[in-house]
């Protein structure tokens, strides 16, 4: 399956930042029995990525905007393009040395998101998606689960750390859920969770107080999979209110109906 130029240059950025982290992460579990541990390390390791992912965007579109994790906002030349980068989703793992963090780039064009690039690196696990193409991991299709059952679903979810005020929604989420479906998954990834729910592993995914840069390329994974992506209070805007829930098409409703009335 081609994709666009864009799309090209996007696996490109996010192989080069890729090997860059994985190189890092090596280095990572050395560091842990460190009394400091590798925490600047890591802050170092994250900015480097996102520095190779910037040159790489803006070297070859420069008008581009500019939305990153670590870098924060630039609005370019031309104001309806937009780059949205997380260098590194799952900072917290990597920090620990658990392999499951990722690289994700989204090409956000006029307010909608055009393209997405999910990269596993220490999994060698590359999702992309372009809009109307599908959703790929490597060369393989993704689809979303079949299961339409909740008894038999499993969802992920990030649960809010280090006092963030959504925590008391996100443990009534979990106490209204938990019961109704086969387990809760918190893995600390937004963008692979994302990512797994395109693939049919999990049925959903939600979650409250999350950023553009760790779900734009994922909403559009997950859509392109044939599942839904919607906000967890309806007509809000995700970006804006942070909180979304994305399933497979069969439990969409059920889900939904829960998430909706715990908070
Ligand atoms: C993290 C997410 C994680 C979520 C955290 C955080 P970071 O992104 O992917 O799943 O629960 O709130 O946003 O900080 O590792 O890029």
């Amino acid at each position: 399956m081609q994709g666009s130029a864009n799309l090209n240059l996007m696996i490109k950025a996010a192989r080069k930042a890729g090997r860059s982290l994985v190189k890092d992460f090596r280095e990572v579990e050395n560091l842990q029995v460190s009394s400091k541990g590798p925490g600047d390390f890591v802050s170092r390791a994250d900015r480097e990525a996102e520095r190779i992912i910037k040159e790489e965007l803006r070297g070859a579109r420069p008008s581009y905007g500019w939305l990153g994790e670590e870098t924060g906002e630039d609005a370019g030349e031309d104001p309806t393009r937009r780059w949205i980068v997380d260098p590194l989703d799952g900072t917290t793992n990597f920090l620990h040395g658990l392999p499951h963090w990722a690289v994700s780039i989204a090409l956000e064009h006029k307010g909608e998101i055009v393209s997405g690039v999910i990269f596993d690196a220490a999994k060698d696990e590359l999702y992309w998606t372009e809009k109307g193409l599908g959703a790929f991991m490597n060369e393989t299709r993704l689809r979303v689960s079949g299961r339409n059952r909740m008894i038999e679903s499993i969802f992920a979810t990030g649960v809010p750390f280090g006092g963030k005020s959504t925590l008391p929604a996100t443990l009534q989420d979990l106490a209204r859920l938990m019961p109704t479906c086969a387990g809760v998954r918190r893995w600390g990834a937004a963008a692979l969770d994302l990512a797994y729910v395109a693939a049919g592993k999990y049925e959903g995914y939600w979650e409250r107080g999350i950023k553009p840069w760790d779900v734009a390329a994922g909403i559009l994974l997950v859509k392109e999979a044939g599942g839904f992506v919607v906000p967890v209070r309806e007509g809000r805007d995700i970006f804006e209110s942070g909180a979304l829930i994305a399933s497979n098409a069969a439990v969409h409703e059920p889900l939904c109906k829960i998430l909706r009335e715990a908070a």
